[in-house]
Formats: structure tokens, sequence, C-alpha cells
């Protein structure tokens, strides 16, 4: 088996004091390299005063991880401007919160040519190299130009927009071009991937090659990449063993004392203008507003952590949501009863299954979302007896495999409010027999799918010049 080499921008393997507040994601990519006893390689998330390569190699929770620190310019250019101030509100249809400067490509560039250089002397000619995410989408280019022939893998984890929105990207050509040195391109769903051959065919002038079950083969400029679709899930096994927890039924109990025998809408989302949070405190409303039997019998418990918060749009979203659920709560909330419990906290994962399991409605209406893995968590969460509803965003590529979800429209308020009060009434019978067909799913198609799956593509694709081991039909066939 070959040794793989993960490589994102930042690195958080989790070690034993950190693994109930670790990501579903972290998790799994950290699962992935104790089994292919590999290295997962990125920024340190320090600064240094110049930048020098050097790497400090750790093991940390039994995964060797390198790390690197970059310069302030390097973090402001790169990290904060092209990644979050350009490509982020861009690929998640935010026009108008783009910002196109010059300075962020440069910095883009630059940081990918470092850690292509730093990386450099740790692959060895057989290793399997799984780039993550829109942070280092032109690493592959900088890879080959310092002679990496190993076959190199690159996942999208944000959407890849349709093709009209790419084209508004000043120099999108050169980014889209870089790309073709990966051998695997893996979206979170059907619809980026076709995007992505959208833009290859019309824009790119390239051709649509061939195709096979999930993926595509693409070519342009006399290079063929494989492109797919690879849902990504959660670990479903260990999100139901929380559940099991002292600290998880702690938690659920705390929520059904506070609950005082009124229902519970709950939200969790990082705290990020993708996630429809203002729509989705305005869709309440609504709610409370035509359905006066509701009041003082539901409330809204959002969870919102801070995130990204160098960035102008992220502290401007902040106050806007600190203004509106104020301005709600004041006008709504009676001497013992408010309607939006807003909180910033970050909680662990155990504490979290517990809040979920004594919610009746899990609100997930992103705006934009590649996949949303808060959708698959409360439904995890749930009381296989008892379990509550999901309302979720058509605009979650979550919402491609949940469709016994109430999936909405997040930016209609009627239909938001009347799937919440749909939820909220729901008998019982439906409720689970839409929960039993989600759960399955959920443990069907879980992280440990997604990667095993990204991993045999990417094994499975021919290095150049060699024969693939079975190629995918023709399209003009
Ligand atoms: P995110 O945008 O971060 O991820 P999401 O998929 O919802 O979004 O994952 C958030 C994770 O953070 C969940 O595991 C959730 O439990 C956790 N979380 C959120 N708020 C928390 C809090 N207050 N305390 C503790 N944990 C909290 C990006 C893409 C998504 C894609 C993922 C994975 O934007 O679309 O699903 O990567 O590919």
């Amino acid at each position: 088996m070959s040794r793989l080499i993960i490589i994102s921008n930042r690195v958080n393997p989790p070690d034993d004091a950190s693994v109930g507040t670790a990501g579903g994601l972290a998790m799994a990519l950290a699962a992935a390299l104790r089994e292919y006893s590999g290295i997962w390689f990125g920024w340190s998330g320090q600064k240094t005063e110049s930048f020098t390569g050097q790497m400090s190699m750790q093991r940390v929770g039994g995964v060797t991880v390198a790390l690197v620190d970059l310069e302030e310019q390097d973090v402001q250019e790169y990290y904060n401007g092209y990644a979050n101030r350009t490509l982020w509100p861009l690929f998640h249809y935010r026009m108008d919160l783009a910002e196109y400067e010059r300075s962020f490509d440069e910095g883009y560039a630059r940081v990918n040519a470092r850690f292509a250089e730093t990386v450099l002397p740790l692959i060895e000619p057989d290793d399997l190299i799984w780039v993550q995410d829109y942070h280092l989408i032109p690493l592959a280019r900088e890879l080959r130009r310092r002679g990496v022939a190993n076959r190199i893998g690159f996942f999208l984890h944000i959407p890849w927009p349709a093709r009209r929105l790419i084209t508004i990207l000043p120099r999108h050509e050169t980014l889209v071009e870089a790309m073709l040195d990966y051998d695997l391109i893996g979206f979170q769903g059907a619809d980026s991937r076709d995007a992505f051959g959208d833009y290859i065919e019309h824009v790119a002038g390239g051709e649509r090659v061939a195709s096979e079950g999930p993926i595509t083969i693409v070519s342009l400029n006399g290079k063929q990449v494989r492109i797919g679709a690879f849902p990504i899930g959660i670990d479903a096994a260990d999100f139901t063993k929380a559940l099991e927890s002292e600290r998880s039924r702690d938690y659920f109990t705390r929520m059904v004392d506070s609950r005082a025998g009124r229902q519970m809408i709950v939200g969790v989302d990082r705290l990020d203008y993708s996630k429809g949070l203002e729509d989705r405190f305005l869709s309440y409303e609504l709610l409370l507003s035509k359905n006066p039997d509701l009041l003082e019998k539901v409330f809204l418990l959002q969870v919102a952590t801070p995130s990204r918060d160098e960035v102008a749009a992220y502290q401007e979203i902040r106050s806007k949501l600190d203004m509106v659920s104020g301005r709600i709560n004041g006008a709504f909330a009676t001497v013992d009863w408010v309607p939006i419990r807003y909180v910033n906290h970050v909680y662990r994962r155990d504490e979290l299954s517990g809040i979920y399991r004594a919610a009746a409605i899990g609100l997930v209406t992103p705006h934009r979302d590649g996949m949303n893995l808060v959708a698959k968590e409360y439904v995890a969460a749930q009381d296989p007896d008892d379990p509550g509803v999901l309302v979720l965003s058509e605009f979650a590529g979550a919402a491609a495999q949940m469709g016994e979800a109430l999936i909405v429209n997040p930016f209609s308020r009627e239909e938001v409010s009347d799937a919440i009060r749909r939820g909220l009434t729901m008998p019982l019978s439906e409720r689970k027999r839409r929960w039993e067909i989600l759960m399955h799913g959920v443990q069907e198609d879980d992280v440990e799918a997604w990667r095993d799956s990204f991993v045999k593509a990417l094994e499975a694709t021919p290095r150049s010049g060699e024969a693939a081991p079975s190629e995918p039909r023709s399209m003009a066939g």
C-alpha cells in the first residue's frame, strides 16, 4: 500500500486531549494517515519574521505532522486575502463580497510555491499525494514544476460555482489550467463536478472525454484529468457512540430541563455569511408573527462560533446577527421566555450530540454550502423512537443525499417558516419514516466511505504514460 501525504492549509490531527473538540474531517484525515502511515503537511498557524521553509515534524495522536510557519504578509495575502476574501465569497455566490487585488493573487501563488518547495523532500516516488481545499488549488502545478511525478489528488470542500460566476474571477483561466496537473479532482456533488466540466467545455475550449459512474474524464491542452463526485460524510459510528457518553447525556438532560416543556429548534454553524443566519432569524421571526399559538411554546437555540474575524465581512455579519437577534428578542420575549438563545461558544462533539438530540427541529439553511456536516450530525444524534425533523436548504450539498428532510429555499422566509411549522407538528410515524431513511444514508455514506472511495480512485488513476487499469467508457460511445 502506498504512503499517503495529505497537504492542507491547516493541520489539526486530534491528540488525546482534543479528541472531543476535533472536527469530523480532522478525525477522518488523521485516521486515514494512521492507516496509510503517511504525513500531514501544512501551515502551523504561527507567523515568522521571514519565511525559512523550516519544517517542524511532530507525532500527534499517532500521526506524523510536518508544519511550516508563514510570514505575516503571506497570511494576509494568501489566507485572509485570496482564499477568504476572493475565492470563498465568489465560490459561495457572493460576488458582492469578493475582492480582487493583485497582491492577493501574488501572495496565493507565493505560498503555494513555498508549500511545494517545503514539502518536496518528504515525497517518495510511490507516495499518493492528497491536497485539500481552495487554499491550495495550484499546488499540483508547483509540485510538477519541481519534478513530482506522483499521483496527486485534490478535494474541494466548497462548491464549484456555475461557469458564469467563475469567469468573474480575474485570471480564472490560469487557476483552472493549473488544476489539470492533478490526476483526480473530487467535488462534493455532481452539480459541482458538472459545473467544472461545463467550464472546461464551454469556457476553456477543452472537452469531456469519457465517463464512468461518478467519474468524468476531461481534457484540456493535451492534458487529461479525472473529475468526480465524492460527497463527504461524518463519522456516524463515533457520533452515535458519543451519545452514550456521560457528557452527552448531561447536555441532553440539561437541554430537556431548560426547555421546560417547550419545543426546541437548533442551528449550529460557523459564524459565516454563507450559512444564511440572518435570513434564518428573520424566517423564525415570521414564524412567530404568523403563528401566535407558538409564542412561548418554542425557542431557537442558535450556536454560532466566530471565525475568520480578521476579515471585515465576518465582523459585519457578527454585529448584524447581534442586532437582529436582539431586536427579535426585544419584540417577542416575555419575563420567562426568550425566543432566540444566541450563543457564540464552541462545544465538544459529545456536548453537541446531546444538544441536537433534545431539538425537535434541526434548522440548516445555508445560502450555499459544499456539503454541511451539521445536517448529518443532527440526524445521527436523534432518538430512533422519537426523532426530530431536519429542515434543510436546497443549496447545501447535503440536500442531494438527504431528500427525506424538509427541503427549503433558504431565501424564502415563508417557505422556511412553513417548514418549521410543519416539522413541529409532524406525526411521529412520518418523523420515524423520514429519519430512518436519512439515518441509513448517514451511516452508509460516512466519512470512511468518502475517504476510501477517493483514495481508491486516486490509486486507480494511471500515472502519465501508464495505461489505465480499466478505461472508462468513451462519451462518444
Ligand atoms: P464548514 O463550512 O466549516 O466546512 P460544516 O460542514 O457545517 O461547515 O462543518 C462544521 C463543523 O463544525 C461541524 O462538524 C460542526 O459540528 C462543527 N461546529 C460548528 N459550530 C460549532 C460549535 N459552536 N461548537 C463545536 N463545533 C461546531 C467546510 C465546507 C462544508 C463542508 C465541510 C466538510 O464549507 O460545506 O461540509 O467543509 O467538507
